[in-house]
């Protein structure tokens, strides 16, 4: 470890660039608005930016249906502005990691148009995957993770086509060698512009099983849950060594795997050390522990995790891919509800306190860091009322099959699931300022602003030297001054392992140790933990230190 790579001791500070920075007032982000607030991120302290896909789409699915893997969404900006932004962040040495989408692309992608053409000798047919119905039906019983089924029907080929995700994201066919070719080289390309990696959207999902059997299917859903079945393939580690080979290899880029349905086991091979596939991976479990109680509902759920549970998962990546795999660490993305209002507690007393506890728990674990865009801010969840302030496909979608289809779930449950789970939480606009729509555009924007943008905004936190925001920024310092963050030993401490207050666990490196204690609840406890009085207090949330007590979510971090 002693020769950490550049990626190991990095920050990566996600951008998504719809929400993030209107610069011409249409009411949607744009690459010239991310161009302009480039000094912000600098000023956090991070190393890296990771920007959500924005390249020409059919804007089904938020930018991940693409129509031109080589072409910008022209309401981001051209290819000219994109440059400018590549350059401007080298300047401030940010590195720049661009998302890879390429388990499926968009149905009005080129290929995907010619591919509709059945015959024998058309090359792009099978870079999708089509299929003879069976007995008049679909070839098998798989839903899509957008709900209904993951088959749609073309009436002129008189065949169906596989798509995981919306039926205007066909699934490519990565067993097809001319398919690969033509992403590898596609991914040159952007190698050329100078980028700095990739985040590899569902990589884990580009090799399907053979035989497209039945998935298994809960006797109130309408379609069976293909999500285990089509993950961690058959070949997916062969095609990303060929990737890695053929493109990663080369340059000296981030690469993150996003790995839906990964196991410890198989992030072993995804991110080891070796380099043969990809830097790390983003794993689900914890992401899935306060959902999935009802088969039939999936995700949708408004349930709190307990610390035990919680705990359990994160500390079992930790210990699994010591010294073998390297981790990514988050709390939050486009995907998930914020992580304030999820596993910390959004109420005006408590908002800031929990924010920085939950950082501070995430930040000194071994792994990369991400933050999305907002989290230092302590943005909320969006708190929507009405079905109609919401945007996202998957949350329609849901709501249509859950509450109009399957009758499984009321009108109002479904609003209160869609408050706690929606992706749309984490989609709102960013809040710069108490200005209108939060200083994010003069326009009316795509999606409604929290409410709370008056006092929750980048200006209130720039001003402010308690702040949420220069609380990551210290952290983010801490990582790039002390070897320990990076290369430390994890440790729980012993005894934590059921307590359902406090998360304490220790990192280890030479003679050093450091410490850190976190309440997650809003009581206040009183626990022993033995530190030597040579301690240093390396950060904590509260302005002095009570000794053994722990007050409402605090986090206390000792170095000695
Ligand atoms: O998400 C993949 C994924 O696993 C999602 O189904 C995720 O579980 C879900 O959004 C949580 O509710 C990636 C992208 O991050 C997402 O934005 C895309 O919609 C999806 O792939 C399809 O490209």
């Amino acid at each position: 470890m002693a020769n950490s790579k550049w990626w190991q001791k990095a920050v990566v500070y996600q951008v998504y660039p719809k929400s993030f920075q209107d610069s011409d007032n249409d009411g949607v982000g744009d690459l010239n608005g991310i161009t302009k607030r480039l000094d912000y991120i600098k000023k956090l302290g991070v190393d890296v930016i990771w920007l959500n896909p924005i390249y020409k789409t059919s804007n089904i699915d938020g930018g991940y249906d693409i129509s031109d893997y080589q072409a910008l969404n022209p309401t981001f900006g051209n290819m000219a502005d994109f440059e400018e932004l590549l350059n401007r962040a080298h300047t401030l040495g940010l590195k720049v990691m661009m998302d890879l989408v390429v388990n499926h692309s968009s149905f009005e992608h080129e290929w995907f148009k010619k591919s509709l053409v059945k015959e024998k000798d058309n090359p792009y047919r099978d870079y999708y995957i089509w299929c003879d119905p069976i007995e008049g039906h679909a070839p098998n019983n798989w839903g899509s993770f957008f709900s209904g089924p993951a088959w749609t029907y073309d009436q002129a080929s008189g065949q169906y086509y596989l798509h995981l995700f919306a039926k205007e994201q066909p699934d490519l066919n990565w067993d097809n060698p001319n398919l690969r070719h033509s992403i590898f080289e596609m991914m040159n390309w952007w190698a050329n512009k100078g980028i700095d990696g990739f985040r590899m959207d569902v990589i884990s999902l580009i090799s399907k099983p053979e035989g497209l059997s039945d998935a298994p299917k809960d006797d109130n859903a309408l379609y069976g849950n293909a999500g285990d079945l089509v993950a961690n393939g058959p070949h997916v580690h062969e095609y990303l060594r060929e990737m890695n080979q053929q493109v990663l290899s080369k340059y000296d880029w981030i690469t993150v795997g996003e790995t839906a349905g990964v196991t410890v086991d198989e992030a072993l091979k995804y991110a080891n050390l070796n380099g043969s596939e990809l830097n790390m991976v983003f794993q689900f479990e914890h992401m899935g522990l306060d959902g999935n109680r009802n088969p039939a509902l999936g995700k949708w759920d408004d349930h709190h995790v307990s610390l035990p549970e919680l705990r359990e998962n994160l500390v079992k990546w930790q210990r699994a891919l010591n010294k073998k795999a390297w981790n990514s660490l988050y709390w939050n993305n486009h995907d998930q509800p914020r992580v304030v209002s999820r596993f910390g507690n959004d109420a005006p007393k408590y908002r800031v306190l929990s924010a920085k506890m939950l950082a501070a728990v995430l930040h000194f674990m071994q792994g990369t860091p991400y933050v999305y865009q907002g989290e230092e801010l302590g943005m909320t969840n969006a708190g929507f009322q009405d079905l109609k302030d919401y945007r996202d496909v998957e949350s329609f979608n849901a709501y249509h099959e859950l509450v109009e289809q399957t009758k499984l779930v009321d009108k109002e449950m479904m609003l209160k699931y869609l408050r706690a789970r929606s992706r749309d939480n984490a989609r709102t606009p960013m809040q710069w300022n108490n200005s209108s729509n939060a200083g994010f555009s003069e326009h009316t924007p795509w999606i409604k602003v929290n409410s709370n943008y008056k006092e929750i905004n980048a200006e209130n936190a720039l001003d402010d030297p308690c702040s949420i925001f220069y609380f990551y920024q210290r952290l983010i310092n801490l990582r790039h001054k002390l070897p320990i963050i990076t290369e430390g030993e994890f440790e729980l401490v012993s005894g934590n392992e059921k307590d359902e207050f406090v998360f304490a666990y220790t990192r280890k490196l030479e003679q050093q140790t450091l410490l850190v204690v976190a309440n997650f609840t809003a009581n206040e406890v009183k626990r022993n933990y033995d530190v030597p009085q040579t301690r240093k207090m390396l950060i904590q949330n509260y302005d002095e230190d009570k000794d053994n007590y722990l007050r409402p979510y605090e986090v206390k971090v000792y170095m000695y």
